[in-house]
């Protein structure tokens, strides 16, 4: 069987055993662990200038990895630039937030083209190519250029938005003829796929094709499908419950108050955090009885921080905590414990476990995996509840949890209270519905399926 040679922006620190706080990474290493293969991409360095030489990162089991290292131009103009705060905010809709140069998008450019220029002498004729993220929309039109005809698919982690919302990218159209030179493109959920279909039969003369999914465009036929990310919930749990794991967590926990309300997630403002420290303290406000009872616990590694943006919502959340600890906090009482740094996963499982209830409020999400490790972590005799937000890709699978706006701070609040009150026997249905859904949409699942979807002709 062919060889998987897997691309996305980062290789270098995702290791076995090692903290990570992206999604992607669990994903990517979970595809190649099993057949093995070749990983490509940034290994993380900034040099004087950026040369198309991959060089041999180091071999993890079945897995070789190589990588190339980038000059500080092409990181600012295409890293902190263009993926990061062009593209990012508006796919996930922060149209408002979104800064564009063209400067910036010919780095991102000339970055993708340097990723194919590595990447050719690596690939051999019959290597199956998965292209991961947003850094990379333009990275099949940089092999083909170079005579690549290997089936080359890209999953997309984030939402695609609404043509009308993805066209505010003065460069659009120009991303959208580079992805065509793709054979499949993924995306987590119907309403991404639908998306960017839309955009291609309305805006790129597309035509839509026999084949379910796929449409003509640029001289090219694209399919699209549709892979929702999922987590291995026998792991997870098995991680929550491992009694050494679990004495770290007990030992936190006691600190704490008897009820306790979890979030984790990366420092970012498409996480919906503003919104959902504004909730709690509704919620503080609304629901008196709850004094003295309840701690809301923030773990939010900080990401992107030479990002304006980020620095920016790191800072106002600093001040939210305060103040808000300020108006309600007694002294033998903090109620928002707000972590600007992130934990191990052995840590971070049985907290899951831990906690009554889990806030998970992006304003807009890919997919989100806290969510659906919140769920796998949970004792099915005695577990928590999911507080999800509609724009998040889980919501599309985990109806069975509170589904909550994040724009709606009293809607919030309401569901805080509704979680912390509920019985243990719907606890146990909701559960049970989430962990249906979750064992058929696993982790295995959406690699297998993408890569058969790759494969088939
Ligand atoms: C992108 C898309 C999509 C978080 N803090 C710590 C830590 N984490 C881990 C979590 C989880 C992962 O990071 C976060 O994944 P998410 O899915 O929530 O979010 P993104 O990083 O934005 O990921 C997203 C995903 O790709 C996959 O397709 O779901 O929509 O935006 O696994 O547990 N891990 C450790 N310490 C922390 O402090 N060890």
């Amino acid at each position: 069987m062919s060889r998987l040679v897997v691309v996305s922006n980062r290789v270098a620190p995702i290791q076995e055993g090692e903290a990570t706080a992206g999604g992607l990474a669990a994903g990517v290493l979970d595809a190649l662990k099993q057949k093995g293969g070749l990983w490509f991409g940034w290994s993380g360095e900034i040099t004087a200038t950026s040369e198309a030489k991959p060089s041999l990162e180091r071999s993890v089991g079945q897995i070789t990895l190589f990588t190339v290292d980038l000059s500080r131009k092409d990181y600012d103009e295409y890293y902190r630039g263009f993926a990061n705060d062009t593209l990012w905010p508006v796919l996930h809709y922060q149209i408002g937030l979104g800064h564009f140069e063209w400067t910036e998008f010919e780095g991102y450019r000339r970055v993708n083209e340097l990723f194919a220029e590595s990447l050719t002498p690596l690939v051999r004729a019959d290597d199956l190519i998965w292209v991961h993220d947003y850094h990379l929309l333009c990275l099949a039109d940089g092999l083909r250029a170079r005579g690549l005809t290997n089936r080359i698919g890209l999953f997309l982690h984030t939402p695609f938005p609404a043509p009308g919302v993805f066209m505010t990218i003065p460069s659009h159209a120009d991303l959208i003829k580079a992805m065509c030179a793709y054979d499949l493109v993924g995306f987590q959920t119907e309403i991404d796929r639908t998306a960017f279909v839309d955009y291609l039969l309305r805006h790129a003369d597309g035509v839509a094709s026999d084949t379910v999914g796929a449409v003509s465009a640029f001289g090219r036929l694209v399919r699209t499908g549709v892979y929702p990310i999922g987590v291995h919930v026998d792991e997870v749990r098995a991680q929550a419950e491992t009694p050494v794991n679990r004495r770290q967590a007990t030992r936190m926990r006691a600190n704490l108050m008897e009820r306790l309300i979890l979030s984790v997630d990366r420092l970012d403002y498409s996480k919906g955090l503003r919104q959902r420290f504004a909730a709690f303290e509704r919620f503080l406000a609304e629901y008196p009885a709850q004094h003295g009872l309840v701690t809301f616990m923030q773990i939010a590694p900080p990401s992107r921080s030479d990002i304006e943006t980020y620095q920016r919502i790191r800072r106002e959340l600093e001040g939210e905590a305060g103040r808000i600890n300020g108006r309600f906090a007694e002294v033998d009482w903090v109620p928002l414990r707000y972590l600007n740094r992130s934990f191990p996963r052995n840590v971070l499982m049985p907290l899951y476990a831990e906690a009554q209830a889990c806030l998970v409020t992006p304003l807009r999400d890919g997919m989100n995996l806290v969510a659906k490790e919140y769920v796998a972590a949970q004792d099915p005799d005695e577990p928590g509840v999911l507080i999800l937000s509609e724009f998040a890709g889980a919501a599309r699978e985990l109806d069975a949890a509170l589904l909550v706006n994040p724009y709606d701070e009293a809607g919030m609040a309401r569901a805080m209270d509704q979680a912390l009150s509920m019985r243990v026997e719907e606890r146990q249905e909701r559960h049970q519905a989430m962990m249906k859904i979750m064992r058929t949409n696993s982790l295995e699942q959406w690699r297998d399926r993408f890569e058969a979807d790759l494969r088939a002709e």
